[in-house]
């Protein structure tokens, strides 16, 4: 029997639910996932076995109009992985439908996609009432020639095998590109930083979690089998410092403790989490840091 193995890019406005797709589709949680928009910064694959079929899905930033230099590197790299792809599936939020932000995304769209297929998928279809579902889907079609729509839920996991399925057809045939049991091809420690900020982004409020990232500093195997792991949050301003460390440090303690849970869980064994809060004013200008998050410094210029 033939193999497949294959890139599929998920595409979307920010919130549309592209993360909580490609942890579904995994199986595992690979991607953070906020109500917030612009949680995911950088590229983020993800490895999903379908038979013979290895699907690897590319979760990306949202497709919005950027302004900040972060802005613009996070659009640049969505884009850029949709080029890459084999297959780009456009993910729609049900309830909110044919938005200008969907517009937007739309216009530049057939050039992006270069002739590979593109599967459209109305997302959240647990919030709205079927009758709504078959007059978008008919004005979406309208719009673009969309190799196939799929309704699904992301969250509550309908739909989403059919989408599954069909991918696995789609790609093309190949020798595996990841080991069967790979299910994510981001650095363990990137990984890592990205859980910690996950929790910082849920316990803040406002701009702040815009202007704040995490990189692990140090990443150390420790022969009881453990590990020991050292985290930096970076903030913009002063003022910031205090908030993420919170009354009598209760905030960073909180978010350290769901972090370390969360890690320990998927790595299935014990952790040592430390979080240390720094003021760096700069660091939304800093090439390095954009380097730590995946992402292309050049491309937000
Ligand atoms: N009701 C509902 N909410 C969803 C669904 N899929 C995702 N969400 C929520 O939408 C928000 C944004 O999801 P996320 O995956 O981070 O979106 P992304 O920005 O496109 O990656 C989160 O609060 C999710 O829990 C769904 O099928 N139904
Ligand atoms: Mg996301």
């Amino acid at each position: 029997m033939s193999t497949r193995a294959g890139f599929v890019a998920l595409i979307g406005e920010p919130n549309a639910g592209k993360s909580t797709l490609l942890n579904r589709m995994v199986g595992a949680k690979v991607s953070i996932v906020t109500h917030k928009v612009q949680t995911t910064r950088a590229r983020i694959r993800g490895v999903a076995m379908h038979g013979e079929s290895q699907i690897v899905f590319v979760d990306t930033p949202g497709l919005f109009r950027p302004r900040r230099r972060l802005d613009r590197a996070m659009v640049a790299a969505a884009w850029g992985g949709a080029g890459d792809a084999d297959v780009v599936v456009l993910l729609i939020e049900a309830h909110r439908g044919l938005t200008e932000g969907v517009e937007a995304i739309l216009a530049k769209l057939e050039e992006v996609a270069g002739g590979r297929p593109v599967a459209l998928a109305i997302n959240k279809i647990d919030r709205v009432k079927a009758e709504v579902l078959l007059g978008l889907t008919e004005k979406m079609n309208g719009r673009y020639p969309f190799e196939r729509t799929f309704l699904i839920s992301a969250e509550r996991g309908h739909g989403t095998e059919d989408l599954k399925e069909w991918l696995s057809t789609q790609i093309p045939e190949s020798p595996w590109l990841y080991p069967e049991d790979q299910i994510a091809d981001l650095p363990m420690r990137m990984i890592a930083a990205e859980m910690t900020r996950e929790k910082l982004t849920l316990r803040l409020h406002q701009e702040l979690p815009y202007e704040l990232t995490v990189e692990t500093e140090s990443w150390e195997e420790r022969e009881d089998g453990t590990a020991r792991i050292e985290q930096i949050v970076y903030v913009a301003r002063d003022g910031h410092k205090g908030i993420v460390l919170g009354h009598k440090g209760e905030t960073i303690k909180a978010v350290s403790k769901a972090a370390r849970e969360e890690l320990i869980e998927f790595l299935g064994r014990k952790v040592h989490l430390f979080l240390q809060v720094k003021v760096r004013p700069n660091w939304l200008e800093e090439s390095e840091r954009y380097s730590e998050m995946g992402l292309d410094f050049k491309d937000g210029a």
